[in-house]
């Protein structure tokens, strides 16, 4: 949009005199921060308007991602610079003596879900308007987001995240639009006169679903998508009987607090009910609107909506929308579910087993009694169409109902017509492996979509002096298609931008370090390497590892004080599920050893240890550009993409890497001399699975290196882990190390010297950033969603013309 400093200056004023009847001098900076976004909110609602009327006029096929979690992080500054008003605001605050940066920090981080499946669905919204597609989310908007983290004698504690504590500036409320969702009761079905079976219910649990609509701006065009998230509330003419505190506490707590479980299926109860609030909200809400536009009638709604399951969370989308086609629309059991599968696409983000989706039938049965009948006759029907086909043994394997477990995988494959992976890699083992089964019934379902990370926050916003060094070199057009970043390839032996590039990673590391001194009171040398390691903690993503050749080092500094070695500050974030115990312990020891280390003379300035608190988006957002190395080390097979690889590229960052999930894409593109492989490949895993002949102990046995790492654990060489340190150590050798820690070792070690070798010669390392940077546009998450939209949902970008 189009704005001067001068309009912008008047607007500005005006809201902090209209809204909080105060001015620049007194306004405090909540106020600012308030008057701010209020502004910039009026600025999109027009295009949004517009935006929603265009899609009503021409009533083309929309998609809407379901998705249990969504992780945007601030939304001030990615809005400004989506409107392409970043700077003419930030120069407009500037004249009037207030600083953006200072305004933005008030935001509180929009943290409504765990990790990566989270974030990638945030990624998934902005590149979807930027790149004009008509992609809408919809999910549940929690009281409470992630607990915040506070590290307490090296212990982590979980805070609530009260996010919306100080009002939400970018979301509407549509109370006109609400919906009513039930669980419960009865239900039992009675034949109309014209023969057909209807649904009759008694005493049901009634609960009002709230949309509240968040726009998604999309990057200089005229696109806004809408992410609509629920909030549940007391239904207004609730029968007296039910008017307790009791049903308003149950009722409330459905969209009060996000499970801080990731990649790990809970189980409860009120996790189920979250499910279906959501979905039955989201379906009733879609089907509405599809009618009183008039767009079709309801047979044809396949032509104009698609519907995506993020991970199975979502999966009773597919018996839901059943419901509502046989139920509520009159429609045939064969026409319903043709529509529904047509409707429905799917994606898988993890093979690990504790993260499968299965409901006890009792509990589905009693809290959504219609709902499980519907299961029930899907799973009937395709075992009695396919029985004639197929081996009998093949339909058991993959039957939705089984063992009392209703199985929400196989729901979501089946009631779909489209279930992809996060990576090639991943993708290939659920169609070799994981869901071989599957793939041998329905071998057109399965295909990939490598994941992708929306390159507006993570390079543009967040990396504001690389933008600008890359402006310089190769022009702009990067910055509405990332694949441009290849023209700076041709710097690659111009010693002037190499040295520019090192610089530019200098003054962030700068900043890093000034934020590690204010946070933790660590002093850490900017012209060391900066090895990052940022992400859920996760035993299969291994940063025990990480934590184990760090000790290495240590050691190796302690058995020669003199060992010349290139300075290395190692750091982490990471939260650990409440639940999750050994995550937490390794948290505990992070924390001890990092005491350990950085309190020790001898080791002076070569080792600092470096455990930030309260990993989040934001936090990411100033770790990743200061990056030299990005340690993407989960065992092969297991991390089905990780995205954060793809962050640190970008920004320059160096990966030390496992063939595992989008690293070997990252591999193939940035080029075998330009990232650190080690480790076990995907089919080594397998085949010690096979064969199970691993043997930790016997490591720990023979590798003196080894030995002595891991017994720092239990002899009091690292203080304070009387109990946390002998559980670690016992999970790498009397419970043989499920996740071949000792086995890729050496490897890893090996591939460590090799990075420090490299980083010696710092005109190499930079042209290997340089490189890492210039070949990651593929995987902006443009070239996802647009890939999503071709091949999955069949849905057109907006042309700017209209
Ligand atoms: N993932 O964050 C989660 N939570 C889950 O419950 C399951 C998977 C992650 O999804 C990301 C987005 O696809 C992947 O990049 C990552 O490998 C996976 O662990």
């Amino acid at each position: 949009m189009k704005l001067s400093k001068t309009q912008f200056r008047k607007d500005f004023e005006q809201s902090l005199t209209s809204e909080f009847a105060t001015d620049v001098a007194k306004a405090g900076i909540t106020e600012t921060f308030a008057a701010l976004s209020s502004v910039v909110k009026q600025y999109y609602t027009q295009i949004w308007q517009g935006d929603n009327q265009y899609k009503d006029r021409s009533q083309k096929k929309q998609t809407y991602y379901f998705s249990i979690e969504f992780l945007p992080g601030k939304m001030l500054k990615s809005n400004l610079l989506n409107l392409g008003i970043l700077s003419t605001v930030r120069e407009g605050l500037q004249e009037l003596g207030i600083d953006l940066e200072k305004v933005a920090q008030v935001e509180p981080d929009m943290a409504i879900g765990n990790g990566g499946l989270g974030r990638l669905a945030s990624c998934f919204m902005d590149s979807a308007a930027s790149t004009g597609l008509p992609v809408n989310g919809n999910g549940i908007r929690y009281r409470y987001g992630l607990f915040k983290q506070k590290i307490i004698d090296g212990y982590q504690v979980e805070l609530p995240d009260s996010w919306l504590n100080n009002v939400n500036p970018w979301e509407v409320r549509r109370a006109d639009k609400a919906i009513e969702v039930t669980f419960g009761g009865e239900t039992w079905l009675e034949e109309t006169e014209d023969g057909r079976l209807i649904p009759r219910y008694r005493n049901q649990e009634r609960v009002l679903a709230v949309p509240y609509d968040t726009a998604m701006v999309g990057f200089e065009n005229t696109r806004v998508n809408n992410m609509c998230l629920w909030r549940s509330e007391v239904p207004q003419d609730l029968d007296v009987k039910f008017q307790n505190m009791e049903y308003m506490r149950q009722t409330s707590m459905l969209s009060a607090e996000l499970y801080p479980d990731d990649s790990n299926y809970d189980g409860r109860l009120l996790r189920l009910k979250q499910e279906y609030f959501f979905v039955s909200a989201g379906l009733q809400r879609i089907i509405r609107h599809y009618k009183s536009n008039k767009i079709a009638p309801i047979a044809q709604i396949a032509d104009y909506i698609a519907v995506h399951i993020n991970d199975t969370h979502p999966a009773l989308c597919v018996p839901e929308f059943m419901r509502l086609l046989l139920d509520e629309n009159g429609l045939s059991w064969e026409q319903a579910w043709d529509i529904t599968v047509k409707v429905m696409s799917y994606t898988n983000h993890t093979i690990l087993s504790e993260a499968l989706e299965k409901w006890p039938e009792e509990m589905v049965h009693t809290l959504l009694p219609r709902i499980y009948q519907i299961i029930n006759e899907i799973d009937k029907r395709r075992t009695d169409e396919l029985l004639p086909h197929v081996g009998a043994e093949l339909i058991h394997k993959t039957r939705i109902v089984k063992d009392g477990q209703i199985h929400m995988a196989n729901l979501a494959i089946i009631g779909s017509h489209s279930t992809n992976g996060v990576a090639k890699l991943h993708s290939d083992i659920l169609k070799d492996v994981e869901l071989h089964d599957f793939y041998q019934l329905y071998p057109e379902r399965f295909n990939n979509k490598t994941n992708g990370i929306a390159d507006r926050r993570w390079l543009q916003i967040s990396n504001a002096r690389l933008s600008k060094l890359l402006d310089e070199k190769i022009g702009k057009s990067w910055r509405h298609d990332l694949v441009k970043l290849e023209a700076l390839k041709d710097f690659r032996e111009d010693t002037e931008t190499l040295k520019q590039l090192a610089a530019v990673k200098l003054e962030n590391k700068k900043d890093l370090a000034a934020l590690i001194k204010e946070k933790n009171g660590i002093e850490v040398n900017p012209e060391a390497i900066f090895d990052v390691q940022i992400k859920r903690l996760h035993a299969y993503k291994r940063q025990l590892l990480n934590v184990l050749h760090i000790l290495k080092l240590y050691f190796d500094i302690k058995d020669q004080p003199d060992l010349e070695m290139v300075p290395r500050v190692f750091i982490f974030g990471a939260k650990a599920a409440p639940g999750y115990h050994y995550a937490k312990a390794i948290i505990k020891v992070i924390n001890e050893i990092a005491v350990m280390i950085n309190e020790d003379a001898v080791v002076k300035d070569r080792l600092k240890l470096v455990f930030m608190e309260n990993y989040n988006v934001s936090l990411a957002e100033a770790i990743i550009p200061a990056a030299d190395v990005g340690e993407q080390i989960s065992l092969a097979s297991k991390e089905a993409s990780g995205t954060s690889n793809m962050k640190f590229m970008l920004n320059g960052a160096l990966t030390m890497a496992t063939l595992d999930g989008a690293n070997i894409e990252i591999k193939e593109a940035c080029g075998d001399e330009n990232i650190f492989i080690f480790g076990l490949t995907k089919d080594e895993v397998y085949e010690y699975y096979k064969n199970g002949n691993y043997n930790a102990r016997d490591i720990y046995e023979q590798n003196p290196v080894v030995h002595r790492i891991l017994n720092a654990f239990i002899d009091g060489t690292i203080p304070n882990i009387t109990n946390e340190g002998p559980e670690i150590f016992e999970s790498l050798t009397a419970f043989n190390d499920e996740y071949f820690l000792l086995r890729d070792f050496n490897d890893y070690v090996r591939a460590q010297k090799d990075l420090e070798n490299l980083y010696r010669d710092q005109r190499a390392w930079a042209q290997a950033s340089l490189m890492n940077i210039a070949t990651s546009g593929i995987f902006s998450s443009d070239r996802t969603i647009r890939q999503y939209a071709k091949d999955i949902w069949f849905i057109e970008e907006k042309s700017e013309e209209v």
